[in-house]
């Protein structure tokens, strides 16, 4: 199933995925055995395949000619790619997209096979056996492009204010797939507004990043309430005929930080948002379309405005639903919970770099974007745990210096890198983990904030509060895992953390309860993360209401909360 807008007239691309594929288990008693599956997938939803972890085959062939890229929006975890037996590609990390070329195919069928593997070891750094499932499969869409001499591989548009109007600044990159030069002419429209056609000429296999910008006036701005959208347009030409293109879609918008406040286009944003796991029990986390647009539904029925993409880059169409429909985003990298020893993983440092890179370069347009997250609850407390925020900090500002910075923190008073980041950001669970009284505990965090560290001043968020309940476990004595308690505990968290008047917000941990690794049995029923407002069928719990009630109330406050121009 395609983006939520058409990213190309000229070039062709077709969807590989959306069909049945053959699969075929290279580990325990089903090896292989060949079988259908219907892609994306996750295997673990197919029956006897539930728990399986490691490698497996998955292959498909399609008819072609000349040049190709193939795409892959999300493997898990691990992939190598095979065109026609010959090995092409090989990425790690389920949550980031990779592509691949190939030259002068011949006309006629291809065979491709993926190698995908979600095993657990020392080549794995950030799939680690965790508090969500690390699931196997082809999860979200491929797709055949057929393309020319050479291709758009992305367009990166940022808008500026400039007096009453914007300055539109694009960098389209450009890629010579063939062994000889090229040269065409590079034509933009932005907005609606044409950019004067830009000669280019490249070495054999160059990539090269294009500048171009241009103004435009008497535009409607992105926001929360309102999210107005505009194309970018990308053309190549030779010969006054057109051989590529590339649509990208963007809104106008800036993000800034004043004082302790993170704005929008000059208004000050107030968080009420829920952390989001892609999970669910009939699609694992390959969830379709449909689903997204559900949970979405569910979303902004609970009156929250934004989500975090707790703790890993989210399938582009999820983005492109909160772009249209004004939810504003924190994406992070893919970390949770990774000890100094594991961040001490050889891969560790290359393999978070290269989620990064992947997940700015592919989601850099998305107007819904507000912030970049990294390394949730990792070891911010220590100087080696340091040296590496500092390191992933640094290479988001190279890639994007547009949007803030901020890490989930669960290092009570102990964090050494509120320094380095503008927001500040905290997870807490008084009324769950313990009962210290909500707002007692979140005063004291932030006094120490404000006395001892160098996040003083900053912008600060509440990035997880919340407690678990199973679903339909209704208590008299209202105990942990009731209903009732979860109810009560999310009354008490919110009310403290939205009325204190430091806070730019809260996430909820989580909407929805999600699977687990089997690793985590031990502290959690079902081997499920029971902290979901909804379960994992997206049945409400008692909480929904309670969730509801207090983010209207507290929308009121937000609608008087002062502007800034
Ligand atoms: C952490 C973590 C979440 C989840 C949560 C919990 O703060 O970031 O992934 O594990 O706690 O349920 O305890």
């Amino acid at each position: 199933m395609e983006r939520l807008f058409k990213t190309h007239y000229i070039r062709n691309q077709e969807e590989l995925t959306g069909k049945y594929w053959d699969f075929v288990p290279c580990e325990g008693e089903k090896t292989g055995e060949a079988q259908q599956f219907m892609t994306p997938c996750c295997w673990e939803t197919h029956p006897g395949f539930e728990n399986y972890r490691g490698k497996a085959e998955f292959s498909t062939s399609f008819y072609a000619k000349g040049n190709i890229r193939l795409q892959f929006k999300g493997v898990s975890h691990t992939a190598t790619v095979f065109l026609d037996g010959n090995e092409i590609a090989g990425h790690y990390n389920a949550y980031t997209p990779f592509e691949v070329c190939a030259n002068e195919l011949a006309d006629g069928a291809h065979s491709l096979k993926v190698l995908v593997d979600n095993g657990f070891g020392e080549d794995s750094a950030l799939h680690v056996p965790n508090d969500y499932q690390t699931y196997g499969g082809i999860i979200r869409p491929v797709y055949l492009e057929n393309i020319n001499s050479s291709y758009i591989r992305y367009c990166h548009v940022t808008t500026v204010r400039k007096g009453e109007g914007w300055t539109v600044k694009l960098s389209v990159c450009l890629k010579n797939v063939t062994g000889g030069k090229d040269a065409f002419v590079l034509k933009i429209k932005a907005a609606g507004s044409e950019i004067k056609p830009v000669e280019v000429g490249l070495d054999a296999f160059e990539e090269r990043v294009v500048y171009a910008e241009t103004e435009c006036t008497g535009v409607s701005l992105w926001s929360e309430g309102c999210p107005a959208l505009y194309f970018a347009e990308c053309e190549l030409e030779k010969n006054d005929v057109a051989f590529d293109d590339l649509r990208e879609r963007f809104g106008f918008r800036e993000v800034s930080i004043k004082g302790g406040d993170i704005l929008m286009n000059g208004k000050k944003l107030f968080i009420k948002g829920f952390c989001r796991h892609e999970d669910h029990p009939m699609f694992g986390c390959a969830l379709p379309l449909e689903a997204m647009a559900g949970d979405i539904e569910l979303l902004k029925e609970l009156g929250a405005n934004s989500v975090r993409t707790s703790h890993y880059p989210n399938d582009e169409r999820f983005l492109d639903l909160c772009d249209e429909r004004g939810i504003l985003v924190w994406e992070e990298n893919h970390a949770r919970g990774l000890s100094e020893e594991q961040m001490k993983n050889p891969n560790f440092e290359l393999q978070a770099e290269d989620c990064i890179r992947e997940m700015i370069t592919a989601h850099f347009n998305h107007p819904s974007i507000y912030i970049w997250g990294i390394l949730n609850e990792c070891a911010s407390d220590s100087e080696y745990g340091r040296e590496c925020y500092k390191k992933q900090y640094d290479l988001i500002a190279e890639l994007d210096p547009t949007r803030p910075r901020s890490s989930a923190s669960c290092k009570f008073k102990t964090d050494i890198c509120l320094g380095l980041p503008e927001v500040v950001s905290y997870n807490i669970y008084p009324q769950w983990y313990h009962d210290t009284p909500v707002r007692e505990y979140l005063d004291d965090l932030h006094e120490w904030v404000e006395k001892d560290t160098q996040g003083a001043g900053k912008p600060f968020l509440i990035t997880e509060t919340g407690a678990g309940a199973i679903y339909g476990n209704r208590d008299v004595r209202h105990a942990k895992w009731s209903e009732e308690y979860q109810a009560e505990a999310l009354e008490k968290q919110l009310t403290a953390v939205l009325s204190s008047p430091y806070c730019s917000g809260v996430y909820i941990w989580q909407f929805c309860d999600v699977r687990i690794s089997d690793e985590w049995w031990y502290s959690r029923p079902r081997t499920m993360n029971n902290k979901g407002v909804v379960d994992e069928y997206r049945r409400p719990k008692l909480s929904f209401e309670t969730v509801k009630r207090i983010f209207k109330e507290y929308s009121r406050n937000a609608d008087r909360a002062e502007n800034f121009s």
